[in-house]
C-alpha cells in the first residue's frame, strides 16, 4: 500500500523530481566542499523553487558542517535531513470535532483548486464512512455552484446552494444547521475566489468564519488555504493576504503532478509558518494525497 502512494507520488512530482536530480547529483560528485561546490548548490536549490529564505538556511548549514571535507555520503544524508527537517512539525494531521460536526472552511484565489480539493477531500471522508455536507458559499458565480452540485452528485455526499449572487454567509449558516440536524460529520465550506475587490473577497471570507464560528462553538476546525503549485513564490504573496484576514490552520497544495516547482512545499513552511495537509496531484477524485514529508523527501531524492 505504502510503495502504491509512494510511486504514485513519484510519478505525480516527475518535474520537480527532474531538478532535486541535479541537486543530488551534486552529491555523487568527488572533491572537497569549496565555494564553488557551494554556489552551485544555492543555484540549484533556488532553480528548484525551494526559495531564497530556505535555500540560505541550506546553504549556511552545510558551509558550516562540511566546508573543505570530502563530498560523500555524509553530505548527501545531511542535506536530507535539512530538508526533512524543514517539513517536520505540529499540525499535519486535520483538525476534528470532539463532538458534533467538523467544519472545514476552505479558501484561495480563483483557479487554485479549492473546489476540485473539497470534492477529493468529501470523497475520501465518504470512502472513510462519514457523512458529508458541501456548502456552496462561492454564489459569486452560477457555474461554481453547477460545479460542486455535480461532484456532490458523483461523491454520494449531500450538498446546500444558495441563490446565484446570494449571501455567502447564509450559504455556511445553512449548511452548518443541515448537518447539525442531520447528524453529519463533516462539514466542508466552499469560498470564492474572485469577487468585486480582493477587499469583498476578504470581507466576506471574514463574514462566513464569524456565523460558522458562531453557529458550532470550536468551528471553524480548520482553516485550510489552498495554493496552486504551479504558482511557486507568487502563490505566497496571495497566502499572506489571506493569512491575515483569517486565521489558516494548513495548506492544500495543488497541481504537484503538472508543475516542477514542487520545492515550494520549503518556502511556505518557512515564510508562513503553516503546515501543508494535503497535496493535489491530478484532477481525479483520488489524486489527493495527505501530505508525509518522508515520503516527500524519498519520493525527490531517490531514484
Ligand atoms: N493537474 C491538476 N489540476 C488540478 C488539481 N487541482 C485542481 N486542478 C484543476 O485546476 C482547475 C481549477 O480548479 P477549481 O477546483 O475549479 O479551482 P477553484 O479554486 O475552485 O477556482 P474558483 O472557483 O474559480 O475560485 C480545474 O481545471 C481543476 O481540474 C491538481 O492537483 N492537479
Ligand atoms: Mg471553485
Amino acid at each position: 500500500m505504502f510503495r502504491a502512494l509512494y510511486e504514485r507520488l513519484k510519478t505525480g512530482l516527475a518535474r520537480t523530481r527532474d531538478l532535486f536530480s541535479g541537486i543530488a547529483g551534486l552529491f555523487t560528485g568527488k572533491g572537497r566542499v569549496d565555494r564553488n561546490f557551494l554556489a552551485e548548490m544555492e543555484k540549484r536549490l533556488l532553480l528548484a523553487d525551494v526559495g531564497a529564505t530556505a535555500t540560505r538556511e541550506i546553504v549556511k548549514q552545510v558551509e558550516a558542517a562540511f566546508l573543505d571535507k570530502e563530498i560523500g555520503d555524509d553530505l548527501s544524508g545531511f542535506v536530507r535531513g535539512l530538508l526533512l527537517e524543514m517539513l517536520t512539525g505540529e499540525g499535519l494531521e486535520l483538525g476534528k470535532s470532539t463532538s458534533g460536526p467538523t467544519v472545514i472552511l476552505v479558501a484561495g484565489v480563483n483557479g487554485s483548486g479549492k473546489t476540485t480539493s473539497i470534492a477529493k477531500l468529501a470523497n475520501r471522508f465518504c470512502k472513510e464512512g462519514k457523512s458529508v455536507v458541501v456548502g456552496a458559499c462561492d454564489t459569486f458565480r452560477a457555474a461554481a455552484v453547477e460545479q460542486l452540485s455535480t461532484w456532490s452528485q458523483r461523491i454520494g455526499c449531500e450538498i446546500v446552494k444558495g441563490q446565484t449572487g446570494g449571501d455567502p454567509a447564509s450559504v455556511a449558516h445553512d449548511t452548518c444547521e443541515k448537518a447539525i440536524a442531520k447528524n453529519i460529520d463533516i462539514v466542508i465550506l466552499d469560498t470564492a475566489g474572485r469577487l468585486h475587490t480582493q477587499t469583498h473577497l476578504m470581507r466576506e471570507l471574514e463574514k462566513i468564519h464569524r456565523v460558522v464560528q458562531r453557529k458550532i462553538p470550536g468551528a471553524p476546525h480548520e482553516v485550510l488555504l489552498v495554493l496552486d503549485g504551479t504558482n511557486g513564490q507568487n502563490a505566497l504573496l496571495q497566502a499572506n493576504q489571506f493569512t491575515k484576514t483569517v486565521a489558516c490552520t494548513g495548506i492544500i497544495l495543488t497541481k504537484l503532478d503538472g508543475s516542477a516547482k514542487g520545492g515550494f512545499v520549503f518556502s511556505i513552511r518557512k515564510n508562513l509558518g503553516l503546515p501543508i495537509k494535503l497535496i493535489g496531484v491530478g484532477e481525479g477524485l483520488d489524486d489527493l494525497e495527505a501530505f508525509d514529508p518522508d515520503s516527500f523527501v524519498a519520493a525527490l531524492l531517490d531514484k
